[in-house]
């Protein structure tokens, strides 16, 4: 569709401009890159809107599920449930969680290859560029995502239109940039206090 538009303009700017006998592709370029800023920042006002919003109450009782030591999971594989990624962001606040952040490839891995996940599906996580493009930040933090390791070819986001990360069904659940509008499958993370001990039991017969 942006690109639809993208073309229309342009073509009209050509015309307007070759109709006034001057080729000024200078001046052509400084008008589409003040257009491609306006498309961009109200992109990030539509994220950033969102981000503010309540989700619906959820009555339904959520399974988290423990992986590796301290975090647990609910992955959501409802098609009815599937969300924007900051629908999927308010949601999981309202689990008292939050969208899955992996903070090293320990966590990443473990989220990719879960019981719970589809083959067939993307999974939202916490990660976007749709404050500034090309920094990739944590929504859990604020601060730049801790582990990142992207799929081949990805981040592809050149037209500034893929700014959430998922886990693409399809790739291997690698890390992907997609459009924060689509409707995915997420995952939300909590991290329950698990006192030393049990942590560390849980860690030796994980080990033998
Ligand atoms: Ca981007």
């Amino acid at each position: 569709m942006n690109f639809i538009i993208a073309v229309l303009v342009l073509g009209t700017l050509c015309q307007n401009t070759l109709a006034g006998g001057n080729s000024d592709l200078d001046d052509i370029k400084r008008r589409f890159d003040r257009l491609e800023d306006r498309f961009y920042s109200e992109r990030v006002n539509i994220v950033s809107k969102m981000l503010l919003q309540d989700a619906p109450p959820e009555t339904e009782e959520k399974t988290f599920k423990n992986i590796g030591l301290s975090k647990s999971y609910f992955y959501e594989n409802d098609k009815e449930k599937m969300k924007t990624w900051p629908e999927a962001v308010n949601y999981c606040k309202q689990l008292d969680a939050h969208l899955a952040s992996p903070q090293n490839e320990a966590e990443f891995l473990r989220l990719k290859y879960a019981d719970g996940i589809e083959n067939c599906c993307s999974y939202w996580i916490d990660i976007s560029d749709h404050v500034s493009e090309g920094t990739f930040l944590s929504q859990t933090s604020g601060l730049p995502a801790p582990y990142i390791d992207w799929g081949w070819g990805a981040p592809s986001s050149s037209t500034r239109d893929e700014d959430c990360v998922q886990l693409r069904g399809g790739y291997g659940h690698d890390m992907y940039d997609a459009n924060c509008m689509d409707k995915n499958f997420y995952i939300c993370e909590k991290n329950p206090e698990v006192p030393f001990f049990k942590r560390l039991w849980k860690w030796i017969t994980e080990l033998f």
